[in-house]
């Protein structure tokens, strides 16, 4: 795979190229149909500079996450012909990724290049659930004439044949409410429930999850006061504790994490902070990869 010209951290090539890395980072920049604030096309790349200027100290793992090699890979191109082309690309370089023995993670631009990832992964492992972080159910079968509308991503999931475990939900129609309600294969944790009890929602949540287990993070799962830079802010959102305390069970617990990304960012110019927020959420999750190997 081609190495991008912006590293993850600005790691020097000594800690980036493919053959050294432990990770794969996939940048997505695509927005094909955000329906409400475009510019998600520029989140993967605000990650990245935002990253430079991160501590590469992991001071909850104590760790330095990038000694283990964190490889970028180009940009994926857009495509004047419609979504599936662009899918397909994220589903062959995780398909890449994972064959070289390399953790894929994926950095968005809109959600729904998590399909892509999710086509891989079924593929490779058979069994998967997929913990969805996210304001919005995106239970939709089809929105604005588009099954692959960001808006439908969990109902793609599903329909993959994924077990889905969502978190942080705070918004959704009536039809997807009803979906919601009936669905086997959907675990629904609303963040009025994450607001009332987050030591309950987080053994629920690990209870919910095993074996191979995939996380995506639309950033609008934080409140839009840490996170405003996303294309559907919604009130009511997880803060940053949340979101860790969760995550440090999850990635921690026996389940085997098999990739994740981090999706749905549209930087607004000149805040800077968001886009700090989502490079440290990817780093941290590297480090608690790499604190779980080491327990082995
Ligand atoms: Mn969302």
């Amino acid at each position: 795979m081609k190495p991008y010209s912006v590293s993850f951290g600005g790691i020097t090539d000594k800690y980036s190229s493919w053959k050294n890395s432990a990770f794969a980072v996939i940048p997505f920049p695509i927005d094909m149909t955000t329906t409400y604030m475009a510019g998600t096309r520029n989140g993967p790349r605000a990650i990245l500079d935002a990253s430079s200027h991160m501590e590469l100290f992991d001071e909850e793992n104590k760790i330095e996450p990038y000694r283990s090699g964190i490889f970028v890979s180009t940009e994926v191109p857009l495509a004047t012909t419609g979504p599936i082309p662009m899918l397909k690309q994220v589903e062959r370089r995780f398909r890449s990724v994972i064959k070289a023995g390399k953790f894929p993670v994926l950095l968005g631009g809109e959600h729904s290049g998590t399909c892509g990832a999710v086509a891989a992964l079924r593929k490779k492992y058979g069994e998967l659930t997929v913990l969805q972080f996210d304001a919005h159910a995106d239970m939709r079968d089809s929105y604005l004439g588009t099954p692959w509308n960001h808006a439908c991503v969990g109902r793609r999931i599903v329909d993959s044949g994924a077990k889905l475990v969502q978190v942080g939900i705070r918004s959704m129609s009536e039809e997807e409410d009803r979906f919601l309600k009936k669905s086997e294969s959907v675990k629904t944790f609303y963040a009025s429930e994450v607001r009332d009890n987050l030591a309950d929602v987080t053994k629920g949540i690990v209870s919910s999850l095993s074996g191979n287990v995939y996380i995506t993070f639309d950033l609008d799962v934080f409140d839009p006061g840490i996170m405003p830079s996303v294309g559907t802010p919604e009130p009511g959102g997880m803060s940053w504790f949340e979101a860790i305390d969760i995550l440090r069970d999850v990635m921690l617990s026996n389940c085997n994490i098999v990739g994740f990304d981090i999706m749905e960012l549209a930087p607004i110019p000149g805040m800077v902070a968001p886009d700090f927020l989502a490079a440290k959420l990817c780093y941290r999750m590297m480090g608690w990869v790499l604190a779980k190997r080491e327990e082995k």
